[in-house]
Formats: structure tokens, sequence, C-alpha cells
């Protein structure tokens, strides 16, 4: 009986609403069954969680399904010949994973860099970190979320110019459940107010950093709301029956078109009208204000890609090879450390077509060349689990990236 209990209890504390679920990976050989699946996807009734959108033929779409729809899918995959394997055996035992691994270390009172902090840990460490670096950074505020919360972000400068410099921007957590994005751009932030680098000084020298790490503000306290949670993509706007848009669908170019969702219930939701969600337009907003924006960087997950316009057409921009040749820098440093493989090229190349992104309209609107979105580790192991233990290497590899391809801009 004791043992029956023990066992139970086991279960009932291990298992949470992902227990038995699993990520598969399909890999469509043909464009048929490329249009198959984004027809599946767009009009099944079962509750899809899509981590890797079907795009390129031959690139692998990665789908977090139900325990109980597994007997359908697996079959109805087979039928339809798309080649697939079990990429997370069991995706709620990664959460509870990745949860215990995130647990705050009892001893540890300052804000620990290598764990997934809260909000309100964030915000109040930016605090921090302007207080005791006056001369250097300030705190800078883009408005409210659709909750109510405030957006805010870092400006970083070498703190001896009194003209200001072109400027850099770097924004993390549009998605809410990349939460790897966010522990990287606090790292950088980190990074550039401590070290004492060449990197660092020639960056300093030559730019200033606005730098928000929280970007969609309401999804991103969602996702720490309990397991049920932890995959939550889009902002929180109510849309009839259905909740949030897409903010890297909702960017006021080329809007409602090709890779994005009509459907409120979609993770590629566009939203109701081009910067309809309010966080998106606030962005875009102080975005539009700052004088002599020189790059623009967007941080995702994951994937390990560097994205350049345009996301929506295959067609390049005009300054692709000047593009390309920052882009390789970053693919050529981020290998250094870890050996991290990253591939460079447009989304509708090497990923999927898509409208209504931010590193199109920083491009096409503000005309800024240096336009860039990253997707960072893993390439699907994790996925967006990726354990406390990799956010120390994965903030080295890419704050080594970033700086060598900011410092070797034109
Ligand atoms: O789909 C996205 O928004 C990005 N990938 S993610 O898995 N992090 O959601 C890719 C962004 C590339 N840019 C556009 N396609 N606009
Ligand atoms: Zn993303």
């Amino acid at each position: 009986m004791k043992k029956l209990m023990l066992l139970l209890f086991v279960v009932v504390v291990s298992s949470n609403d992902f227990t038995g679920d699993q990520v598969l990976r399909m890999t469509p050989a043909t464009e048929k069954q490329v249009i198959f699946l984004k027809e599946w996807i767009e009009k099944t009734s079962l509750q899809l969680d899509v981590w890797r959108e079907p795009g390129v033929t031959g690139n692998e779409v990665d789908i977090h399904i139900k325990a109980f729809d597994l007997g359908t899918v697996k079959p109805m995959l087979k039928q339809n010949n798309i080649p697939f394997k079990v990429m997370m055996n069991d995706v709620g035992h990664a959460v509870e994973e990745e949860r215990s691994s995130n647990r705050k270390n009892a001893f540890f009172s300052r804000f620990d860099y290598n764990r997934y902090n809260q909000y309100s840990e964030i915000k109040m460490e930016i605090g921090n970190l302007v207080r005791a670096h006056r001369n250097k950074a300030s705190k800078f505020t883009v408005g409210r979320s659709y909750e109510g919360d405030i957006i805010s972000g870092i400006k970083i400068t070498d703190g001896n110019s009194v003209s200001s410099k072109p400027a850099i921007w770097i924004d993390g957590g549009i998605h809410a459940r990349e939460w790897i994005s966010t522990a990287v751009v606090m790292n950088f932030i980190k990074l550039l107010l401590t070290s004492n680098s060449r990197e660092v000084s020639q960056a300093l020298s030559k730019y200033d950093f606005y730098i928000l790490p929280v970007f969609n503000v309401d999804g991103y306290k969602y996702t720490f709301t309990g397991s049920r949670a932890r995959f939550w993509r889009k902002t929180r706007s109510k849309n009839g029956l259905c909740i949030g848009a897409d903010p890297n669908r909702n960017w006021d170019h080329k809007w409602g078109g090709i890779g994005t969702s009509s459907n409120p219930c979609k993770d590629t939701y566009h939203g109701s009208y081009a910067f309809s969600e309010v966080e998106v337009q606030n962005v875009a907003n102080y975005l539009r204000q700052i004088s002599n924006l020189k790059a623009y960087w967007s941080v995702h997950a994951f994937s390990q890609l560097v994205l350049y316009p345009w996301s929506w057409t295959t067609k390049p921009t005009g300054d692709d090879s000047e593009i390309k040749r920052v882009a390789d820098i970053f693919v050529n440093t981020v290998r250094q450390r870890y050996g991290t493989t990253y591939r460079a090229g447009q989304p509708s190349t090497i990923l999927y077509p898509a409208t209504g992104g931010s590193i199109d309209w920083v491009r096409a609107k503000l005309g800024v060349k240096y336009s860039y979105g990253l997707e960072l580790r893993d390439t699907g192991k994790y996925g967006f689990l990726l354990p406390t233990q990799l956010i120390k290497p994965t903030s080295e590899e890419t704050c080594d990236a970033l700086l060598a391809s900011i410092n070797a801009m034109q």
C-alpha cells in the first residue's frame, strides 16, 4: 500500500499537461508534401503546437502533438508518405527538467544571468544596472503592453561622449516562449557594461546601444504561469474567442500576406490590422524616433540561423552583398568557441517566407541596411526547452558573433 501511494505520488507530482506529448519531426521531401502540411496545420481541429513551420522543401518541420492525438497523427503521416521521427519523447518530462534546472539558488540573491528570469526580476536588474553604471547606462521605456505593464529597455553608451552616435537596436523575447533570446540579450547588456575587451570598447566607441530584452512583455509573463502556458508565442490581446497575435507578423510591411494566418486562434495570426498589437506599435514608434539607426537585431530561437530581408520574397534587397558579408562574419565567429554551426540567408530561401515581420519593416520603412533576425540554439533536441546549463555557452558565442558583426559594419 505504502509503495502504491509513493508511486501515485511520484506520478502525480511529475505529470503535467504535456505528459506523453511528443514533438514529431517531419521532413517533407516534395513541394506537394510541404503544401499538404501547411494546409493540415491551417485547417485541422487538433491542437497542434508548431515549433518549426513548414516552408522550404527538405527543411525539418517540428510539431508538438498532444499524447491523445499521436494515435491519429502518426498513421496519417505514414499514409501520406511523409517521413517523420520522434524528436522529443515526452514533452511533459522535458518541461519538468527545464523547470527544475531553472530553480532559484537559495544562496544567490543577485540576478542570475544563467537562469531564465521573470519579467519582474529583469525590470529590477535593469534598474540596478542603471544605478551601478550611471555614466554609461540609462533606462528607456517604449510604452505599455496590452495588459498595462511597462516595456523597458536599457540604453548603453561609452559614457564619455556628449554627442550621440549611430544607434544599434537589439530586441529579445518578441516571441514569448523563446526564453533563451531574453537570457542572451541580458548577458549582452552585462557584457557591454562590464567588459574591457577590445571588441566591446570598439563597439562602444562607434555606437550607442538600445537594448530591449523583453519585447512581448505580456506573453513572456504568461509563459511563467505554469507548465500549461510554457509554449505561448503571441501577445495576449483579446481577439474574439482566441487570444493574441503574432508580433512578428503584425508590422506594416506587406502585412497579411504569405506565411501568416487570418485565424485568431493560430500561432501566426497577423492581428486584425497592421500594428493592431500595442507592443508592436510602441516599438515601431520608438524605432522611428531614434536618429541615425544603423542596425537592427531581433533575437529569436531556435534553429541557428542569421536571417536578413526580404523575408516575404526570395528577391534580394539592393545591399545584398554587404548584408551577406556581415552575416557571414556572424556565422564564422559563432563557430569559434564551441563549434556551433549557423546558416545565413533570407527566411524565404532558407526557412519560410513571411510578411509583416520586424526585420522587413525596419529595412523597408526606416531604410536600415543592417537588419537581422537571429535564431539561436539549438536545432531541435531541446527546442524551446534549452537547459539552463546552456545559457552561458549560448550567450558567450552569440555575444562574440554579435560584436564581431557590429564592428565589421561599414
Ligand atoms: O517565424 C518567425 O517569426 C521567426 N521564426 S520563429 O521560429 N522564432 O518564430 C523567423 C523570423 C524571420 N523573419 C520573417 N519570416 N519575417
Ligand atoms: Zn521567434
